[in-house]
């Protein structure tokens, strides 16, 4: 690891009231005298000009957080200045004149994590702190953070290791004599607590995985019934293009979209119809290809039209479950805003007199109302989760071995579980996985 003294805002682009310009190195203090003219005292906040050649930059308030206490272990300086972007660029321009140089993505965590301050599941839990959509990922992002997730994984080495132990005193015994079975026994109700605790960790996981994909709905439907104009209802703003033009959306479009700060993605398609156009018939096989990955999908009819046969010809034969009708258009049929829930799913709409709009989003927000979450619910990611699989089905091959009385291959699933659920923490961690976890980072993070 280099040592190099680290520069980045860490504040949103634009303009804020505040912005913060972190620095991380070894030894700070000269650096410190030398751009702020005089000493910091330890996690003390300070008023200071910030200059440049003596033209007065920003007047900010610095902390100054001596090694080992602060978040990367190493000496940090916080630079809490006006979050104008200019002023915030030209404080890193002059920390870079003084020796300090750019961050990469994620570095501070980084640097954080080779310095034992965290381990690798945390360090992740930050990024996903950071772009959790709603307040239960925020939740489950702590509990990773916090470390009781990494707690979890350390009790279950724990135990391996005493199993292993056990395991491999046995191999040492000399070749004549039988295992006794008492011995056997105990192996394999420590292998099985281990293993069932295990299950419980990845029941969990599981759950946290979802949690940490953003929902996503898509508005499908026959060209015209509106769905552009839901979309733009529900973004209040001209996001997508609308026209009386049937075919008029070509492109799957996907806007972001935050109701109560639950975040989900909304994806506007194109109108599903015979065509020999060939930008066209691109359009209708992408709104195809997104149905699948979607969480529901909301069809739109043009309520003075009807659901036709070709409707529920593509609900049927695109195999869509999950969906619930649209009708759109209620100011033209006189019918009234409304969820029925009588047979499939319908709400009745108008995005033109903007009727039902706050009924979409209530069916999205039951959405996240019936999803259970529990405290332990952990935001692990998919290599956490593949992880622990893996650890488990070691496990469960090293029952069967003491079974067969094979303690030679006993002992080595339980070495290739422990080292599974070892590399969740990160320990012995390979420079690509590295790469890959923290590239991912946003800036000064
Ligand atoms: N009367 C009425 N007209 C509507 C309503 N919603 C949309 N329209 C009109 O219907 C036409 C089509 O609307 P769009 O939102 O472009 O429909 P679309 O489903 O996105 O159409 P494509 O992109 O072509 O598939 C436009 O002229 C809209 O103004 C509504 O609630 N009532
Ligand atoms: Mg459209």
């Amino acid at each position: 690891m280099s040592n190099e003294a680290i520069c980045a805002i860490a504040t949103p682009y634009g303009s804020s009231a505040l912005g913060i310009i972190r620095v991380s190195g070894t030894n700070l203090s000269t650096f410190v005298k030398r751009i702020f003219h005089k000493s910091l005292e330890d996690r003390k906040a300070t008023l200071v000009n910030i200059t440049d050649e003596k033209a007065i930059l920003d007047e900010a308030i610095v902390i100054y957080y001596a090694s080992p206490k602060s978040f990367t272990g190493e000496d940090m300086v916080e630079i809490i200045c006006h979050g104008n972007q200019i002023v915030m660029n030209s404080i890193v321009s002059m920390l870079i004149k003084n020796g300090a140089r750019n961050a990469n993505p994620g570095e501070f965590t980084e640097r954080a994590f080779l310095n034992d301050k965290i381990d690798l599941s945390q360090a992740e839990a930050i990024a996903d702190l950071i772009s959790a959509s709603d307040q239960r990922a925020v939740r489950a992002a702590h509990n990773s953070l916090s470390g009781k997730f990494a707690q979890e994984i350390k009790y279950l080495l724990e135990e391996l290791i005493k199993v292993r132990a056990e395991v491999e005193s046995i191999i040492n015994f000399p070749e004549d004599d039988d295992v006794p079975e008492l011995n056997k026994n105990n192996i394999r109700k420590k292998i099985y607590k281990v293993s069932s605790a295990l299950a419980d960790v990845i029941k969990n996981s599981y759950q946290g995985e979802l949690l940490n994909q953003r929902k996503k709905y898509v508005f499908v439907g026959k060209p015209n019934s509106g769905k552009s104009s839901l979309i733009n209802c529900l973004l209040r703003k001209d996001a997508s293009i609308v026209s009386n033009k049937a075919g008029t959306t070509r492109d799957v479009l996907e806007y972001e979209l935050n109701i109560n700060d639950k975040i989900i993605n909304i994806v506007d398609t194109a109108g599903l119809r015979e065509s020999s156009d060939d930008i066209e018939v691109e359009g209708i096989s992408r709104a195809i290809k997104s149905i699948a990955d979607s969480d529901k999908v909301f069809y739109v009819i043009d309520d003075s039209v009807g659901i036709t046969e070709s409707d529920t010809a593509f609900i049927k034969n695109q195999n869509i479950s999950n969906y619930i009708f649209l009708f759109n258009k209620i100011d033209l049929t006189g019918k009234k805003a409304n969820i029925d829930k009588r047979g499939y799913d319908s709400v009745y709409v108008s995005a033109k007199k903007e009727l039902g709009i706050e009924l979409i989003k209530q069916i999205i927000e039951e959405d996240f109302s019936s999803d259970n979450f529990l405290e332990t619910t952990y935001l692990a990611r998919s290599r956490h989760v593949n992880l622990l699989q893996k650890g488990h089905e070691h496990l469960k091959k090293s029952e069967e071995n003491v079974l067969a009385n094979n303690f030679d291959f006993t002992a080595e699933e339980l070495r290739l579980s422990h080292a599974a659920l070892s590399s969740i923490l990160g320990q012995n961690p390979t420079e690509d996985l590295l790469n890959e976890i923290f590239n991912n980072f946003c800036i000064g993070k």
